[in-house]
């Protein structure tokens, strides 16, 4: 059966940090690596590709078209899965990825045939020999159109495949975080335990920690290309047999790469006496969630941290040589003097990259129901849900004033406070320069909500 798999473009109104974090779509490439014995199957992706949809389904001719989706894709996918169709009616649309997951009901449309609300080798594989052949069964995971998109009533989740990145070669340049360029993204191990209340990531890959299969995790780690890896994990600094584990590996295959990886505060400081050997081999950065200076807040998110652990963690990292990506939230009953607190907070924290967004209640969390009162959005607005858009109606000053202390804060944080001429020395002048380009894209976006809002 011929398959094409598509990543879906960005969307422009969208505020998204598309132009600092640009991965692979590494769901495809699992299903990819999954299906091409048995099928003609290829990748497209349109975050990067020129040409649309229905040119490439009239030179690739598929039977059908599987796309892969987040929570603003929503609107755009069901548009490529009309747009499929009407280059040619037989072909089978296939919708799956994170926000298949956890919200299917979104893809319930007439021109989506199927749903993979979660997707394992044995119900991929099924299905698609089953479609290959005509049959098409109810099966654990998916959502079909033509069962009015019953489910089997058996729960599950995705299921971390192989993948074949030789599916995406021709793209793979392109493909970065921050500054390094290119970057391979991979897992290690899946589940967090934390629950923390504004996180999703919990949600998808449950509270149960798992390493990968080592096998598996070996294959993949041998046959990246990339010089950097971006570990997607939630928290690298889960366990220390975990990280035990990763030294360990690492030591065993003697591969140099740089590593990049998602870090609490709680896990950096409970295993701090690894950071020096992890950056000597490779580990250049952590993404750390800070949040907030504001202990009542990190105990609402429910953080197992407080202000001064963040410095703590700030210090051991700086000792260490590991950059930190910070990320902030800013809360919607901040006033312009929290956000100075904020800007003072982050100036003792130092960080060599800091992004502040406002809180966001992902309609399924927890907090979505404190929230729902004050929401400027509906949960159906998906293009909104971009993590980057204000969602809750600030109670202290006004939409218009908190989108420009925001715009201030990631404008000062980053221009003034960070060290630019590190990350020069870092990246280079070229990435330097695309991430000033990107800063000032969302800049753009934010000055537009700003002058908006009221
Ligand atoms: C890597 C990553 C990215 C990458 C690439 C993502 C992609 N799929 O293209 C980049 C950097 C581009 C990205 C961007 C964004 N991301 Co992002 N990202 C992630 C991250 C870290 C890992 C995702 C991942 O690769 N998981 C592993 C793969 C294997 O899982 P998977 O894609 O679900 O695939 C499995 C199944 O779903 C299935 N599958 C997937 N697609 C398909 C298609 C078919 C046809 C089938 C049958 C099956 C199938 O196959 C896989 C096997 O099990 C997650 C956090 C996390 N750890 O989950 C956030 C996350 C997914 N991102 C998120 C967000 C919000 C964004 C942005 C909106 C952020 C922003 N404001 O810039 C943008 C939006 C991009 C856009 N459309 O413009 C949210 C998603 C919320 C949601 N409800 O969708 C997450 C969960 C982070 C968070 N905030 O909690 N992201």
């Amino acid at each position: 059966m011929r398959i094409l798999l598509v990543r879906p473009p960005r969307i422009e109104q969208a505020i998204t940090l598309s132009d600092f974090m640009f991965s692979e779509p590494l769901g495809l490439e699992m299903i990819y690596g999954a299906l091409k014995e048995e099928h003609d199957i290829e990748i497209f992706d349109m975050m990067i590709e020129g040409i649309n949809l229905s040119k490439k389904i009239e030179s690739f001719k598929p039977e059908t078209v599987g796309i892969t989706s987040l929570c603003i894709d929503v609107i755009k996918v069901i548009e490529l899965c009309t747009e499929a169709k009407k280059a040619d009616r037989k072909i089978i649309t296939v919708v799956g990825g994170t926000q298949a997951y956890l919200n299917p009901e979104a893809f319930y449309h007439e021109a989506v045939d199927h749903v993979f609300q979660y997707t394992h080798l044995e119900n991929l594989q099924n299905f698609y020999n089953g479609l290959s052949v005509g049959k098409i069964q109810k099966t654990d995971g998916i959502l079909s159109r033509i069962f009015d998109y019953e489910t089997t009533g058996v729960k599950g989740r995705n299921q971390y495949l192989a993948s074949d990145r030789s599916s995406t070669a021709k793209y793979r340049e392109e493909y970065s975080y921050f500054g390094y360029r290119s970057a391979a993204i991979m897992e290690f191990g899946t589940g967090c335990k934390k629950r923390c209340d504004f996180c999703l990531r919990w949600r998808i890959e449950g509270v149960k920690e798992k390493l990968i299969d080592s096998e598996l995790t070996k294959k993949d780690l041998m046959s990246i290309k990339e010089s950097t890896i971006m570990f997607i994990d939630n928290d690298f600094f889960a366990s220390r047999e975990k990280i035990e584990a990763f030294i360990q590996l690492i030591k065993e295959l003697r591969i140099k790469k740089n590593y990049i990886m998602y870090g609490s505060v709680e896990g950096i400081m409970a295993y701090k006496e690894y950071l020096e050997e992890l950056a000597g081999l490779g580990l250049k950065a952590i993404l750390v969630g800070y949040e907030t200076f504001n202990d009542a807040e990190m105990t609402q998110y429910l953080k197992n941290a407080t202000a001064s652990d963040n410095r703590l963690a700030a210090k051991v990292l700086k000792d260490s040589g590991i950059d930190v990506w910070a990320s902030f939230m800013a809360h919607p009953d901040w006033s312009k003097k929290d956000f100075k607190k904020l800007r003072s907070y982050i100036k003792t924290l130092k960080p060599q990259i800091s992004s502040i967004s406002p809180l966001t209640p992902f309609p399924g969390l927890p907090m979505y129901a404190c929230y729902k009162d004050r929401l400027l959005y509906k949960a159906e607005d998906y293009e909104k849900w971009s993590f980057g858009q204000v969602m809750i109606k600030p109670s202290q000053i006004s939409l218009r004033r908190y989108y420009y202390e925001l715009l201030k804060t990631n404008l000062y944080v980053n221009i003034c406070i960070n060290n630019n001429t590190e990350m020069i020395k870092n990246f280079g002048g070229k990435n330097v320069f695309g991430i000033i380009k990107g800063s000032i894209k969302a800049a753009k976006k934010y000055f537009v909500l700003a002058y908006r809002g009221n």
